[in-house]
């Protein structure tokens, strides 16, 4: 089964190595940034654009769902959000002239990097795979009306609604996700996977269970007023640089912070805030105490940390635990198994490492704890996170200012798709609520996530994929067994602004639906619309384009919506989808009437800087749990158990990447540069394996059915991550995650704990 890297453009390879480095942002991040911007927009455009990120008559940063705050500096960006909002506003163009010079077979050796780098894209493309003689098979422009028949021919060729899959990735709007899903349970499926399924799911799965919603509990105040932050699972500096402001005012204040992480990250390390002067050049050490832990150790170190707090006179906040929670004796009777040495073993850390985590646990009065991915991705990543909860409630450390939990998101909507019902599991009062506005009967039964979908796809229970937005190709595990799953389809659609593997790897008919972003203005019948955002911290607010368009031909994601559920549903649908895709304050009238929180929506959201959304747990102290409590639970204690001879692989982000969106080649914090294909081996367990630095490898996956996955020659680089692990850059690792291997509960791909070994090439 080995993959043969894509080959034609300067991606490969001869990457360079220099030491790591201990601090993030700085004087060399405003540089990097403005060479981007302007290589891609020009010196006139990234002025006018990078003036316009998240200021409140601005559009929303594209980067992450870091939430903005009151007060805004006059460039309210970062590197990483400079460098998406460059990477959209590029003045490079994909043109028909372009498919016509580049046939599929050609894009589809092209890596990610070439694909994305050659601009726009500029009007609907069709292909018909098989048509043309001698495999010679093209993208042609097609009509939208053409583009829209064609979707109705498949879709209503379907033997069922359920053999239809509509993904959502997490920079759709409310306004365009609301109607997505709408218009998925007006054609009878819940078959709505999501980017959330492969990210944060666990998180909601976690935190529905214990706190009766899956979403964070703590506001920007809330960490500039906590006693004690700890970041776990989570590399800040790149993937959510503007926390680092949040981070550095917690420190200023008296805040201390624990980082868990295999690798010593520079952004948790100190920052250099480029918005003060001081900042720029001598920076804040942002962490007190650096736990490098193994990979998946961390409910072990959790179980750990609640039993020493159980032990200790005085510490649980017992009046809290007797009026707001449910199941306490059980975590007690778990706890008392917590064991040192297994604890040391799973976590590689050692007793005065835990013992000195454990005091400043103890001296904070208000603890928020922060985690992204490092925590989702593993098997035991549901129970990771309910341990993480544990450690709260017993401290009483949810509902109280400056405490709480703090999931932090990745795509800048994703928690607000969610809420607008993306979701292949709804719940029944939404699915009333939306039957009542709309009447309409939204099918209940529960539909494929991500990984369903591609198991789906791969069976030939479903035909037909469409994905508003994304690139459901590159971003999902098991590489081959997926791209196989995705050429079985009748058609595959892709609402996209710029190219990625899902173009180039098809089903027997695909089209590309070129569509705005959130840089470009959107002008409809009824005049400029704007549409909204929810942050990380459930704050919703507005976004408004403000460049012209790429392309005379682009339509909006809601317009896109509107005139497929016209074409496909026809007057059996009674939804004004006219109306919607004339004036979006139509839109959000149904959503306020629909959605709990939305509440005068059009009205609240005009107000700059727009409007927080309820929290029962925050606000009230109220636990919405089937208990009605806010749930300890007492799940045995895992942790990955690696054949000697095998490292664990974890897959992660470069600095110059957004996901499948490679930037560029460089990973500065990291000391990499000039490639991608390198994977970071601790230098102790690279003698023991006989891995030279600078030499190369194969990886291989092992796994319980046996198959071989292989991701041919990667360079070794010799790092200081935590022993017995490694770290290798996603997608070009996906390669290597099976799809089976998932997270309990949450079935989200386990894509930070991959058993490795590796092939000297
Ligand atoms: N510039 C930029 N910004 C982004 C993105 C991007 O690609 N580029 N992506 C966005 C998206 S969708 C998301 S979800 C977020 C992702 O944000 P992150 O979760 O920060 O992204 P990753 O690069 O996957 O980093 C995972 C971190 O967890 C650590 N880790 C891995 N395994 C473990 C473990 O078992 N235990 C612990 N304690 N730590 C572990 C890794 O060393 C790394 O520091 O960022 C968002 N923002
Ligand atoms: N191995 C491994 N796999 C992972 C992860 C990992 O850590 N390791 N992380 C997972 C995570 S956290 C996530 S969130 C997923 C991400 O999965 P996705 O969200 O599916 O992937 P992205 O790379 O963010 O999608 C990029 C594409 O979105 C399109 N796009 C950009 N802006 C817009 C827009 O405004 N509208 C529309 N319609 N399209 C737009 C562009 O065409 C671009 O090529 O990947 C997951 N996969
Ligand atoms: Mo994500």
């Amino acid at each position: 089964m080995a993959t043969k890297p894509p080959t034609g453009d300067p991606i490969q390879d001869a990457p360079q190595v220099t030491p790591p480095k201990h601090a993030a942002a700085g004087l060399p991040a405003i540089g990097h940034t403005l060479r981007i911007a302007q290589q891609q927009m020009g010196v006139a455009r990234t002025a006018r654009t990078l003036l316009k990120v998240n200021q409140k008559d601005g559009f929303d940063c594209p980067g992450c769902a870091w939430p903005e705050g009151d007060k805004r500096h006059t460039a309210e960006f970062c590197e990483n959000g400079a460098k998406a909002v460059a990477e959209e506003a590029t003045l490079r163009r994909v043109t028909p002239e372009f498919f016509a010079a580049h046939p599929l077979a050609d894009l589809a050796t092209r890596s990610g990097y070439w694909l994305g780098q050659q601009g726009r894209i500029t009007e609907p493309m069709l292909l018909e795979r098989g048509a043309a003689p001698g495999g010679d098979d093209r993208y042609e422009p097609v009509s939208w009306e053409k583009a829209f028949e064609v979707i109705a021919e498949e879709l209503t060729a379907l033997d069922s609604p359920d053999e239809a899959l509509f993904y959502t990735s997490g920079r759709t709007s409310n306004e365009a996700a609301f109607l997505f899903q709408l218009f998925a349970r007006e054609f009878g499926t819940n078959n709505l996977p999501d980017c959330s399924n492969m990210c944060h799911e666990s998180s909601g799965s976690a935190l529905t269970e214990t706190i009766g919603i899956g979403k964070g509990s703590v506001s920007l105040e809330d960490l500039h007023r906590a006693d004690l932050i700890i970041v776990a699972g989570q590399n800040p500096g790149t993937n959510h640089p503007r926390m680092l402001s949040a981070l550095e005012k917690a420190k200023t204040a008296g805040a201390r912070i624990i980082s868990v992480n295999p690798l010593p990250e520079a952004g948790t390390e100190r920052f250099k805030n480029p918005q003060t002067p001081i900042g720029m050049f001598r920076g804040t050490a942002l962490t007190d105490l650096f736990l490098q832990i193994r990979i998946g150790g961390d409910q072990a170190l959790f179980r750990l940390l609640n039993k020493l707090v159980i032990e200790t006179d005085g510490a649980t906040d017992e009046a809290f635990i007797r009026e707001h929670t449910h199941g306490y004796e059980d975590l007690v009777a778990a706890a008392k198994e917590a064991d040192w040495e297994e604890t040391l073993t799973a976590t590689g850390l050692t007793r005065p490492e835990i013992e000195q985590a454990l005091a400043m646990v103890l001296a904070s009065e208000r603890t928020i704890v922060c985690w992204a991915m490092g925590l989702t991705q593993h098997k035991h990543a549901v129970a990771t996170i309910r341990e993480v909860v544990n450690l709260l409630l017993l401290r009483g450390n949810i509902g109280r200012p400056g405490a709480g939990v703090c999931p932090v998101r990745g795509h800048s909507n994703v928690q607000g798709d969610r809420t607008m019902g993306i979701f292949e599991r709804p719940a029944p009062a939404f699915l009333d609520a939306l039957d009542r506005e709309f009447g309409i009967t939204s099918p209940r039964g529960h539909g494929y996530d991500v990984v369903r979908s591609i198991q789906a796809l791969r069976d030939g229970r479903a035909k037909v994929l469409f994905a508003m937005g994304g690139n459901f190709v590159g971003a999902t595990p098991d590489t081959e067994v997926t791209e196989a799953a995705i050429r079985k389809a009748a058609l595959t659609v892709h609402v996209s602004t710029k190219l990625n593997r899902s173009h180039a790897v098809t089903g027997r008919r695909a089209l590309i639906l070129p569509t705005l972003g959130r840089t470009d203005k959107d002008v409809q019948q009824s005049g400029k619309q704007f549409v909204t955002v929810e942050d990380s911290m459930g704050m919703v607010h507005a976004s408004r384009g403000n460049l012209a368009p790429a392309s005379p031909h682009l339509l909006s994601e809601p317009a896109i919506v509107a005139r497929m559920a016209r074409a496909v549903l026809g007057t059996a649908s009674a939804t004004p989808w006219e109306e919607f895709e004339r004036d979006y304050a139509s839109i959000r009238e149904r959503i306020s009437r629909v959605i709990p929180g939305f509440e005068d929506f059009n009205a609240r959201v005009a107000r700059p800087g727009g409007f927080q959304l309820p929290h029962a747990p925050r606000d009230e102290r109220r636990f919405p749990t089937k208990t009605g409590k806010a749930n300890f639970t007492a799940a045995p204690v895992e942790y990955p158990r690696v054949p000697a001879g095998r490292l664990l692989l974890q897959t992660l982000r470069s600095h110059d990447q957004y996901n499948t969106t490679i930037y560029g080649l460089d990973d500065r914090y990291r000391g990499i540069t000039g490639g991608r294909r390198v994977v970071m081996v601790n230098p102790a367990d690279a003698a023991e394996l006989g891995l030279a630095d600078g030499s190369y490898t194969d990886l291989v996956s092992e796994w319980t059915d046996g198959v071989e996955r292989r991701a041919p020659g990667f360079r070794v680089v010799h790092y200081p991550t935590a022993r017995g692990c490694a770290a290798a850059y996603y997608p070009e690792t996906n390669v290597l995650v099976p799809l089976d291997s998932t997270a309990d509960v949450s079935n989200t791909p386990a894509s930070k704990s991959v058993v490795v070994r590796f092939e000297p090439a």
